[in-house]
């Protein structure tokens, strides 16, 4: 392949709604430009990007899939997108390094509430848009009506750069307005048309669309619109300048159509994206920080010192893991040693290679701007920077949604401890929007992620790449245990018969604290009835308790507690009496102090369609949700609500199957409530029965 400078390059993330047709237009793309020899299909497993054995199992994208190949004097690098929720993390890491997505519509459906979710990421980090109408041969395609739609959620930057002589079966041409031409598709899945004139019955319709589309181009820029007003038409220059520019700040989204499958529209819209579409130059400089953590701006330019964001890590077999780079300045060459900004360490740069699904082609260099993947770094995972040490620079971390979804796994056999800790921790390098936590509170360790489907996929990577298994379980909920009244204990420890002897006797006061306040400690014993070393011993016993609890072993909060006398002896007194002194005095006093459970509750936020909202509002309240509001987003509702963690387990599912899989809901730890009284009774009546098993 030649060299393509920054200019010459379009980084594209083709996102949408689940099952649009994304991976089926990136084979598309793949036949079109001659880098696949047939064109794969989705239903049969046969298509470059989605070719790991899950994907190609469930149908579905799974995994961020690269493609790179050359059009119209551009170097195209696609990144097919997974689409399900569950894996919407691969959306956010891939939006840091994209300089416009492909955003598909489904022309029979429209917008929908994953389209939603893929334009709010892309319009968090400012990515230039097109729309591309997809399934154009279905029997509901109606474009006119979907441009609307699209309009009414996302503004009037909307606007149609083609018109459908057809739609639905056949669907085979439509109208380039700018050229004012009829493209009629091959129907040999080529990808190619024919340049035709316009059919005469739809010269005045496309007349009329075209003119709105000039108006917003014109739009674009004030120099350009004061011809436009003057002369009422614009040349051919002032047309790309404006639509380039339109396009690259987010004044317009054209809207083009085809058919992915019948590989219809796929020339005009890589056509369209060389044409008119941002090169990572364009939408250079780049944020970052340096060494000091001052802000800095980032040229994409090939003779600077080189800088990169590992965006994705791909574990694949025989190879090892591949970490995918976006080279934001500079250059890197195998053998080139660099350093990774955030682990603080040196790495070597090995084989670089340029991507199309699972195959690879190796590539001694990789420039400014362009994408590639590099192999087996030492310790550079996904979100890390690597840098010329010359001019350190950190781009931000990847920020990956706060997972919805939670399950505890034990092993299978035991012995497989180790394994499945390391293989956990490596798979959540891979893919950061998946959590791996050993809690200590409750001695679970717990796996977090973006729904079920995705904790099943680690879950089984887990087992076809470490081969170990793993038993899933409901995670325990870390309840907390706190008073709601004053106590005043005093406890005596003595042990002295035999050996050297121990003696503390400590006098409590505890009270309870605001919400959210944790634990204070605090002496006010006077007249040295307590010699001064001894009180940090009472308050390590204390703390121990605290970790422990008192009443179903949970963690004690917003509770104080005041030592205010005791008694030593000369001899026997000593620290470990101390500490054992304070943390039986502060037990006493808990479970005088007429004790509750607190329990987690989350805010979390649905977005449904509005004739889903009665279900999912029944659903809230069976689950003690509290809902605290609803708003209209477009043509959604979002539904807020209070709701104990409790009862969030298995909640993305029943969602998706309420919903057909048409809503989605955000989630944030909010604060601790008192948990209801017969469910209090439940949980100590569990964790007496746990602790006696455990004997
Ligand atoms: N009728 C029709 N079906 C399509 C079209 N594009 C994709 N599909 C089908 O839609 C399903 C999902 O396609 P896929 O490419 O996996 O969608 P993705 O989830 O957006 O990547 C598959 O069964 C495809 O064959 C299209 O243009 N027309
Ligand atoms: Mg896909």
């Amino acid at each position: 392949m030649k060299d393509y400078g920054p200019h010459e390059l379009r980084n594209i993330g083709l996102v949408s709604h689940q099952s649009i047709g994304k991976t089926t237009l990136a084979e598309g793309m793949l036949f079109s430009t001659g880098i696949a020899t047939r064109m794969g299909s989705v239903d049969d497993g046969t298509t470059t990007s989605d070719y790991r054995s899950d994907e190609i199992e469930r149908k579905i994208s799974i995994s961020a899939a690269l493609m790179t190949f050359e059009w119209q004097k551009c170097k195209f690098n696609v990144l097919d997108l997974p689409g399900y929720p569950d894996f919407i993390g691969e959306v956010h890491s891939s939006a840091r390094v994209i300089n416009q997505a492909v955003v598909l519509l489904n022309a029979a459906a429209g917008v929908e509430v994953g389209t939603d979710v893929v334009w709010e990421i892309m319009e968090k980090h400012k990515i230039p848009r097109i729309l591309f109408v997809n399934r154009m041969d279905k029997e509901q395609a109606n474009f006119a009506k979907v441009v609307q739609e699209a309009q009414n959620a996302y503004g009037h930057g909307v606007v149609a750069a083609q018109l459908p002589v057809s739609e639905g079966e056949p669907f085979n041409s439509i109208i380039d307005l700018l050229t004012l031409k009829k493209f009629s598709f091959s129907t040999d899945k080529s990808g190619g048309f024919k340049i035709e004139e316009v059919p005469e019955d739809l010269m005045a319709k496309a007349q009329e669309m075209r003119n709105v589309f000039i108006e917003k181009i014109a739009e674009s820029d004030d120099a350009i619109l004061e011809k436009y007003f003057e002369v009422g038409e614009l040349d051919e220059q002032e047309i790309t300048q404006g639509l380039r520019t339109g396009i690259r700040n987010g004044s317009i989204f054209p809207v083009l159509c085809g058919s992915a499958v019948k590989n219809m529209g796929t020339h005009s819209l890589m056509d369209f994206l060389a044409e008119y579409g941002p090169s990572p130059r364009d939408l250079s400089p780049i944020k970052a920080k340096d060494a000091g953590g001052n802000e800095i701006e980032v040229e994409v330019d090939e003779s600077t010192p080189f800088s990169g964001i590992v965006f994705k890590t791909l574990s694949e077999m025989h190879v090892g893991e591949l970490s995918l780079i976006n080279v934001v300045s500079g250059q890197i060459k195998s053998g080139d040693e660099v350093y990774n900004s955030m682990k603080k360490s040196y790495e070597k740069i090995g084989q670089i290679y340029e991507l199309n699904g699972k195959n690879r082609k190796e590539k001694g260099i990789l420039k400014a701007g362009d994408i590639g993947a590099l192999v087996k770094l030492r310790d550079t995972h996904t979100g890390n920077t690597l840098t010329d040490k010359k001019r350190m620079v950190v781009y931000d971390p990847i920020e990956f949604p706060e997972p919805v979804v939670q399950v505890a796994v034990t092993p299978r056999s035991k012995g497989d401890e180790d394994k499945i800790s390391s293989g956990l921790h490596t798979l959540h390098e891979t893919d950061p929007s998946f959590i791996v936590e050993v809690n200590p509170e409750l001695r679970q360790t717990v796996l977090s992620g973006q729904g079920e489907i995705h904790l099943t996929v680690i879950i089984q990577r887990l087992k076809e790449r470490y081969g170990v298994e793993v038993d899933q379980k409901k995670p325990k909920i870390p309840y907390r245990e706190t008073i709601t009244a004053k106590a005043d204990e005093k406890y005596r420890h003595k042990k002295q018969t035999g050996g050297a002897g121990q003696f503390a006797e400590v006098w409590m006061r505890i009270e309870p604290l605001p919400r959210g306040s944790g634990f204070e400690f605090e002496s006010q014993v006077v007249g040295g009835a307590i010699s001064g070393p001894f009180i940090p011993s009472i308050e390590k016993g204390v703390r121990q308790l605290l970790e422990e609890g008192a009443v179903a072993g949970y963690r004690i909060v917003d509770v104080k507690a005041i030592v205010y006398d005791g008694k030593e002896h000369p001899v026997d007194s000593k620290d470990i009496a101390f500490q054992i002194a304070g943390r039986e005095v502060f037990k006493m006093c808990v479970q005088s102090a007429k004790p509750i459970l607190l329990e987690p509750i989350y805010d979390i936020e649905v977005k449904c369609p509005e004739e889903n909202m009665g279900d999912i509002m029944g659903d809230l309240n069976s689950r003690r949700g509290r809902i605290l509001g609803m708003d209209s987003q477009g043509r959604f509702q979002v539904i807020k609500a209070k709701i104990p963690l409790a009862e969030l387990h298995g909640y993305a599912s029943t969602l998706r199957s309420l919903t057909q899989g048409r809503a989605t809901y955000t989630r944030k730890f909010s604060h601790y409530d008192p948990l209801p009284k017969e469910v209090e009774t439940k949980v100590i009546a569990e964790a007496q029965a746990e602790k006696e098993a455990a004997h």
